[in-house]
This record gives structure tokens, sequence and C-alpha cells, in this order.
């Protein structure tokens, strides 16, 4: 643990203990070395080892780091791009992008918070409300959560269908004022801004609304379904600044 940084050590269960004990991911652990060594040549060395062990600083990024869980992720163009809404619903639809930039859109300019400890102020994130694409497909009354899954065949989330519902939970089009790039999640992905970063699925490809609420990818591995910033995962008063 003495190479985690200061601000981890109150944490519960640190994600290097939970890739050890968990023999994690398979995937995580073996794919992330590989990636490391990417991007700290891309990065001339300078990429921080974080925890997760999965890579480092985003070019340009401002103070973002890239994260996978995979080692590769397509690309998905205007053309190929779809998000389906299935499940629990009336009218399971599925969105092109053309589809979806044409809805109403939602600007919030919050910070982002990674679980880690690393953090962006200030970051404008655009899209249409998650609220309006359940609505548009009709909910069912046994209705009680929602289920993302990602094109990069590997990640998954969760809210209950109350989360799901805020206001300030967007299925983001837009970052910092320009289209959502690839590494971050492109062209879709989920912006939930009161919780802590890995909730917001990049690369979203499915939206399926459930009965209960299944843990995704991270929650499986310890962390928090009800994720809220300063106030999950060990974590008892909310960031200052
Ligand atoms: N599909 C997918 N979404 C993901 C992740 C991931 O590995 N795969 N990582 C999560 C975590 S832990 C964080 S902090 C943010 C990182 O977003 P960024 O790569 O745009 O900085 O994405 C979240 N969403
Ligand atoms: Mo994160």
């Amino acid at each position: 643990m003495n190479s985690e940084r200061p601000d981890e050590q109150g944490k519960p269960v640190g994600r290097r203990v939970l890739l050890g004990t968990l023999g994690l991911g398979a995937l995580g652990v073996l794919t992330a070395p590989t990636l490391q060594r990417g991007l700290e040549g891309f990065l001339g060395g300078a990429a921080d080892k974080d925890p997760t062990g999965l890579t480092g600083l985003l070019p340009n990024g401002g103070g973002f780091r890239y994260y996978s869980v995979t080692s590769s992720v397509p690309r998905k163009s205007a053309s190929d791009y779809r998000l389906t809404v299935d499940g629990l619903v009336d009218r399971p639809t599925a969105y092109t992008l053309a589809d979806l930039r044409a809805l109403p859109r939602t600007r919030l300019v919050h910070d982002v918070q990674c679980v880690t400890g690393w953090r962006v102020p200030g970051t404008p994130f655009e899209g249409v409300r998650l609220s309006r694409l359940l609505d548009a497909a009709g909910v069912h009354a046994s209705a009680g959560a929602v289920r993302f899954t990602c094109f990069d065949g590997a990640y998954s989330e969760s809210l209950t269908l109350d989360q799901a519902r805020r206001r300030d939970v967007l299925v983001a089009l837009r970052m910092q004022d320009k289209d959502l790039a690839h590494a971050h999640g492109g062209p879709v992905r989920l912006y939930v801004a009161p919780m802590y970063f890995y909730k917001s699925a990049k690369w979203l490809s499915g939206i399926t609304v459930t009965e209960d609420v299944e843990p995704g990818y991270w929650e499986k591995r310890g962390y928090d379904v009800d994720a809220w910033v300063g106030r999950s995962n060990g974590r008892d008063d909310a960031p200052t600044g």
C-alpha cells in the first residue's frame, strides 16, 4: 500500500488490493502493462502509474486520465453508432447519432471526480437528458433500475430509476464544448454529474430498463453502487475547493 498516493490511504479497499485479491481481471492485469508501456512511451515516461493499472494522463486532457478496462476499443462513427433502449419499456428504440443530436440538449458544468483522487474542476458536459429517452421509451411500472452497456464489450454500469431520472444525468455528446473524443468515450458516454466518474460509462451502446439494480463492472469489484461524490466509497466528507 505504500505506493498509494496519500489521499488514498483512508480508502477501505484500494484498487491495487482489489486487483490482487480478486485476481481481477485477467483483463485488467494482463492488458494493463501493455497499455501502460504504450502510453508511457507516448508521453515520454511521464505517465502516472494509477492503481487501476489502466494508463496515465491524457495528452492535452487538462488533468483527465484515460481509463479503459479493455486494451482496445473499436471506433464508432456517425454512420455505425447505435444506442439501444430496451428492457421493461413499451417502445424499444435504436437511436443513431443523428437522432440523438436532433434532440434538445442540456449543458452542465460540474467538477469531475475520480474515486482514486484526481479531479478536474468546472468541466462542461452536454447531451440529452437520460430521463427524456426513458420517457420516450415508456418505462413499465414494474421497473426499478437502468443498466448501461458499452461497445468496448466489457464495461457496465447501473442506476436506480430515480437516479436515472435526475436532471443532472445525461447521455452526453459533448465534453469541454467539443464532440466527445474516442478517448473520452465518444461518440456517446453516460454522464452522472453527482457521482464518482466511474458511473459515467464511456462508449455507451445500451440502456436496458430492469427491475433491480445490477452491480456494474467496478461495483462487482467492491465499489459502491450509490457512488455520490463525498458520500460513498469510504469518504465521509465532500472534497474541498
Ligand atoms: N467503458 C468504460 N467506461 C468507463 C471506464 C472504463 O474503463 N470503461 N472507466 C471509468 C472511470 S474509473 C473513470 S475515472 C472515467 C474516466 O473517463 P476518462 O477516460 O474520459 O477520463 O470513465 C469511467 N467510465
Ligand atoms: Mo475512475
